[in-house]
């Protein structure tokens, strides 16, 4: 019995009738009018031309009755969902109602019957007659959405619009032509459409503004008529006004607050206004007007000058276009100071291809025995000077600073505008106290290498010394060169015996006092201004062992007085040998005048205020061979420095007083002769060789 009821349930389970669209038709149960079979589950699909709904007249239903028609029923399916489920017996005859006529909103229907396993009544089913009816889809529930009117027909319905209106491409909305206008007047009016009516929905009004280039649109709303539907957000998403101009966009506008004065940069300006379909709002309404563009920049560009200045430029304005000081305009002939520009139409100026560039000094000079750092060379950079080592220091002659800066002449010059270079001069007189000096060059001791680092032995054609009173420089007796060309000297030495392993100085020229000469053109009788340069081909480096002397009078402390010691020294006689191999020295006092007066009438020479007379009766003395070298005293307001105040000059004999040359009244001659050799120098053609 079981496997029975499952065979017939899988036999009828999921028959379908589809039926072709008709006007009418008719759909009963198996079997109908006998008893219907059990275990049915079939279905019927009906479909009617579309634009047609469907209603359904059952004439006759006979099914098994249950509650909710769980057993046995008959439905109608709009879809997936269940639009009526009949069972009982109802019809005309029978206890049961007569059902009413059935309106679906649909073309379409599926009629399902079901039956359970038993039907012990026989109950007879059912008969249905289904007939096509037209649906008004311009009424509910069906309710089309026409914007303006909603029109029925059999079969369908369509939309129309008001007068002034035209109907969207989706049939529905409704809305206004409002985009083929033009404004190309120099001002104007322009208001949303109907204004001061409501404007039309769903709406996409376009106006464009085009002026001549060079003139800006401007745009004024009347405050007090603005008045767009804004939705609750406030985003303008229902309905909006949006300016476009040059890229840029103003808005979107909507709302009771008109948009402020907009000057929108551009010649062309499109406005934008789009509605949607609800709302009853009276719109808005413009001015605009036109405006020169005006040219964004006072400087077109960065250090540039414009002549005239103005508070604004507009189109078509010309300037003459200079660079700060400093700034030299670039990639235009170099003798060209400025150039024209035009304020353009579209907000820019012309010949925006220069720029002005800084002044270039380039490479700052550099000075002998110094440095000069700097980072660049364009206008306001700094160069610094220094010198390469403690043996020089930087003096500033004239106008110069340690510091030039690049001025905006292409020039670097000191604070007051000079331009003259420091210089690095060999610091002089540096004494290191640490080595004592204590002995005697005629009765002397041997000096250490480095103790008395200017002197300079000169060896032929006549033993001699000197004194480095500069980097180039040789302070000597006129007597020890005179008529000598190329003596030989050495600096930096103090035992001559080891000077083949030194390279002699070379000697450019030798200066006597030209007073010396005069007085002794063959034989000295006279020893009058015996004082002398000599200049070297080349600078000497000096260091530890080889620096300059300070000249006497030069320097505050550098006047020494009748009982200041002072010391001599020098490779001549000593009181047992007519040479030193080694550099000796001794004290010397300065004395009297008048000890060296006697010795002068005894010699027949005679003692001139050009000398100094220093030494006493203790034997300590310079000798022959000393001749040249300097009378040495330390500075009296830096003990760490000395000076050459006498060059050894004549006695008579040695070991008591001695003459030394005045250095003091020389000064001017010594700087003065120095100063025209190097300037003669710095005239003389390049590739000159010395030596
Ligand atoms: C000389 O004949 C000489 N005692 C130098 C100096 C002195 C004497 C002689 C001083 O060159």
């Amino acid at each position: 019995m079981e496997l029975r009821r499952a065979w017939l349930f899988l036999t009828l389970l999921g028959c379908t009738h589809a039926e072709s669209p008709a006007m009418y038709g008719a759909i009963s149960s198996p079997n109908y009018p006998q008893g219907y079979p059990n275990q049915v589950q079939e279905s019927w699909e009906i479909s009617v031309p579309k634009g047609f709904g469907i209603t359904l007249n059952f004439i006759h239903l006979d099914i098994e009755p249950s509650e909710n028609c769980e057993y046995d029923s008959v439905q109608v399916m709009i879809g997936e969902e269940v639009g009526l489920t009949l069972c009982g017996r109802r019809f005309d005859g029978f206890s049961g109602e007569p059902l009413p006529e059935q309106l679906f909103p649909s073309n379409t229907l599926r009629i399902r019957f079901t039956s359970d396993f038993s039907n012990e009544e026989r109950y007879t089913g059912f008969s249905v007659i289904y007939t096509a009816v037209d649906l008004d889809e311009c009424k509910e529930p069906l309710g089309a959405e026409c914007s303006h009117f909603c029109h029925n027909y059999i079969g369908g319905y369509f939309c129309s619009c008001q007068p002034g209106y035209f109907l969207h491409l989706d049939n529905h909305t409704c809305g206004v032509h409002c985009s083929e206008n033009l404004f190309t007047d120099l001002r104007g009016q322009i208001s949303s459409p109907g204004f001061p009516q409501s404007y039309p929905e769903n709406s996409l009004c376009e106006y464009k503004v085009r002026l001549v280039p060079g003139y800006q649109v401007l745009l004024a709303f009347q405050p007090k008529d603005f008045d767009v539907e804004e939705d609750p957000s406030g985003s303008c998403l229902y309905d909006s006004l949006i300016i476009q101009a040059a890229g840029k966009t103003f808005g979107p506008y909507c709302g009771k607050t008109a948009p402020p004065r907009i000057e929108s940069g551009s010649n062309e300006v499109d406005i934008i206004f789009q509605t949607d379909s609800g709302g009853d709002n009276k719109g808005w309404t413009l001015e605009y007007s036109e405006a020169a563009i005006p040219c964004d920049h006072h400087h077109l560009f960065e250090h540039s000058l414009l002549d005239p200045q103005k508070v604004k430029y507009v189109f078509k304005d010309s300037v003459t276009v200079t660079c700060e000081e400093g700034y030299e305009l670039a990639t235009m002939p170099a003798n060209q100071q400025s150039f024209q520009s035009t304020c353009q139409g579209d907000g820019t100026w012309s010949r925006l291809d220069l720029k002005c560039q800084p002044v270039d000094c380039g490479p700052p000079s550099g000075i002998d025995n110094g440095h000069v750092a700097f980072s660049q060379t364009t206008y306001g950079a700094q160069a610094t000077y220094s010198c390469v080592s403690e043996y020089y220091q930087l003096i500033l002659p004239g106008s110069a600073d340690d510091t030039l800066r690049c001025s905006s002449d292409g020039l670097w010059v000191s604070k007051d505008g000079g331009q003259d270079l420091p210089k690095c001069t060999a610091v002089c007189g540096v004494y290191n106290p640490s080595q004592t000096v204590d002995g005697k060059i005629f009765k002397g001791k041997p000096a250490n290498l480095g103790q008395f680092p200017w002197m300079v032995a000169f060896l032929e054609p006549k033993r001699g010394a000197g004194a480095l009173i500069s980097d180039r420089w040789i302070l000597t007796a006129a007597h020890v060169v005179q008529g000598v060309e190329e003596p030989v000297m050495y600096a930096g030495i103090i035992d001559l015996r080891g000077r083949k392993h030194q390279k002699p100085l070379i000697a450019k020229r030798v200066i006597l006092h030209p007073q010396y000469l005069q007085d002794n053109p063959d034989t000295k009788k006279d020893f009058n201004n015996d004082i002398a340069l000599v200049q070297l081909c080349n600078k000497v480096e000096l260091g530890v062992n080889v620096a300059p002397i300070c000249v006497a009078g030069s320097d505050e402390g550098m006047f020494p007085t009748v009982g200041k010691i002072g010391y001599v020294a020098g490779w001549g006689k000593t009181e047992s040998r007519e040479r030193s191999p080694l550099l000796l020295y001794t004290k010397v006092p300065l004395s009297q005048a008048e000890k060296c007066q006697e010795l002068a009438v005894e010699q027949k020479f005679s003692f001139t205020p050009n000398m100094l007379c220093a030494g006493d009766n203790t034997g300590h003395d310079s000798c022959s061979g000393d001749s040249g070298g300097p009378l040495m005293f330390l500075d009296t307001k830096n003990d760490r420095r000395m000076y050459t105040a006498g060059i050894i000059s004549w006695g008579l004999g040695c070991g008591h007083y001695g003459v030394y040359t005045k250095v003091e009244n020389y000064l001017g001659w010594i700087k003065e002769t120095m100063e025209n050799a190097e300037m003669e120098e710095s005239g003389e053609r390049s590739g000159y060789t010395c030596g």
